[in-house]
C-alpha cells in the first residue's frame, strides 16, 4: 500500500453527545468537525492528533455497518485508515494479490477524501480503509 501515514483511527460509539466531551477531556483537544455521511448511515466527529486523526462514528441506523458492529461487538476500534497516493493503483495491486476489496473503485468519504475499504476477512480481522486527498 505504501501509506505515508495513518490518516485516522475509526472508533465506533453509541452516542457522539456522550463520546465527544469524553474524548475532549482525555485528549485535551477540541473536536474540530462533525459531519454526517448519509451513504454510510453514520455521523462522524474528528479530533487531530499530530498528523493523525481520531474519527468517532455514531450509527444513524441499526442496519448500518457501524450499527451492526456495535450490536455484535460493542463500542471500540472499528477501522484503521491509511493515507495513500494513487488510490486506484493501490487497489489494483491489492486485488492482484487476492486481498478482498469492499470498494473496487474509490468513493467519497468524510472530509472530501476519496476512500476505499478492504474486507477484514482478508486483512487479519482489521477493517482497513485507504484514503487519498484529492486536493493534495
Ligand atoms: N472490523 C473487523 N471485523 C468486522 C468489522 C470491523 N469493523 N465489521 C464486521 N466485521 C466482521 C464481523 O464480525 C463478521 O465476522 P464473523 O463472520 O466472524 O462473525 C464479518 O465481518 C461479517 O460481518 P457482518 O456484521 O455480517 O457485516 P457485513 O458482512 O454486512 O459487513 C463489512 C461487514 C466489513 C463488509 C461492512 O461493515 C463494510 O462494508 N464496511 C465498510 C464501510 C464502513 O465500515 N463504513 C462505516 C465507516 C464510514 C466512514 O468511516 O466514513
Amino acid at each position: 500500500m505504501k501509506p505515508s501515514h495513518i490518516e485516522h483511527l475509526g472508533v465506533a460509539v453509541k452516542s457522539l453527545e456522550t463520546a465527544i466531551p469524553f474524548y475532549e477531556t482525555i485528549l485535551g483537544v477540541k473536536c474540530y468537525a462533525i459531519e454526517e455521511v448519509a451513504e454510510q448511515k453514520v455521523k462522524t466527529a474528528f479530533f487531530k492528533i499530530g498528523q493523525t486523526k481520531i474519527e468517532l462514528l455514531e450509527p444513524t441506523a441499526p442496519d448500518s455497518p457501524v450499527g451492526k458492529f456495535i450490536e455484535k461487538r460493542g463500542e471500540g476500534i472499528h477501522h484503521i485508515a491509511f493515507a495513500v497516493d494513487g488510490l486506484q493503483d493501490r487497489l489494483n495491486e491489492l486485488d492482484a494479490i487476492d486481498i478482498q476489496l469492499i470498494d473496487k473503485t474509490p468513493r467519497k468519504g468524510a472530509e472530501g477524501l476519496n476512500i476505499a475499504f478492504l474486507h477484514p476477512k482478508s486483512t487479519g480481522g482489521v477493517l482497513t480503509e485507504l484514503c487519498e486527498n484529492p486536493n493534495k
